[in-house]
């Protein structure tokens, strides 16, 4: 084929329907690769069995990318192990009250957690520092909870969380009214293609098959 062959070719197959649309596909999946789980949640909509707490796997937020979060309460410095949610301060940590010192979490994807944002903190005797850890080994450790509405990348992170796999969010400072509230987490989902890129891929496939068999 000649280079005036190929200018012919190429000026007939991507016309400008085509770019619009390869344009337009594309662009989900480049949006999508930030997502984020929020923890600004109303308990009473997800306390399942009424009683006035959240314990068990009461607590599974889903993210803007459709991965499930399964979270379980583990400990907590006065009586059982249990979340205080809020839809304006998100999840309380700490110590004090009903708040969480440590808890559990799976994913149903893998995905990388990037940073977390506080709600709020300033408590009297100080804000607590937590770890993030996949059985004993300590993957993020010593992230700091100061700050009013800040965000912080997760030390030694961005954490590689497989799905299915259980890993534990610990506080490391702890005492009666050491404590700070987390607002959300921002992740992204690892290695699996969205279908916004893989409808861009057929698409373009697509595109140069058509446009072979026309040569034909
Ligand atoms: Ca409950």
């Amino acid at each position: 084929m000649t280079i005036s062959k190929h200018k012919t070719f190429f000026r007939q197959a991507i016309s400008l329907n085509y770019l619009v649309l390869a344009v337009f596909l594309f662009i989900p999946s480049a949006v999508g690769f930030a997502d984020v789980v929020s923890f600004l949640v109303d308990p009473n909509t997800i306390d399942s069995n009424n009683d006035g707490f959240i314990t068990g796997d009461e607590f599974q937020p889903i993210g803007s990318g459709g991965t499930i979060f399964d979270f379980t309460p583990t400990n907590n410095l006065v009586s059982f192990p249990r979340f205080q949610l809020s839809s304006q301060r998100g999840l309380r940590y700490g110590g004090g009250g009903g708040s969480s010192l440590e808890f559990t979490f799976s994913t149903n994807q893998d995905i990388l957690l990037n940073s977390y944002t506080l709600a709020s903190s300033g408590s009297i005797l100080g804000d607590p520092t937590f770890a993030i850890k996949a059985g004993d080994t300590i993957l993020s450790n010593s992230n700091t909870s100061t700050g009013n509405g800040n965000t912080y990348s997760f030390n030694s992170g961005p954490i590689s969380i497989s799905s299915g796999q259980e890993y534990t969010f610990e506080v490391i400072n702890s005492g009666a009214a050491i404590q700070s509230y987390m607002d959300s987490w921002d992740y992204s989902v690892s290695a699996v293609p969205e279908p916004g890129g893989v409808l861009f891929l057929s698409s373009l496939y697509l595109l140069f098959t058509t446009s072979r068999r026309r040569r034909r």
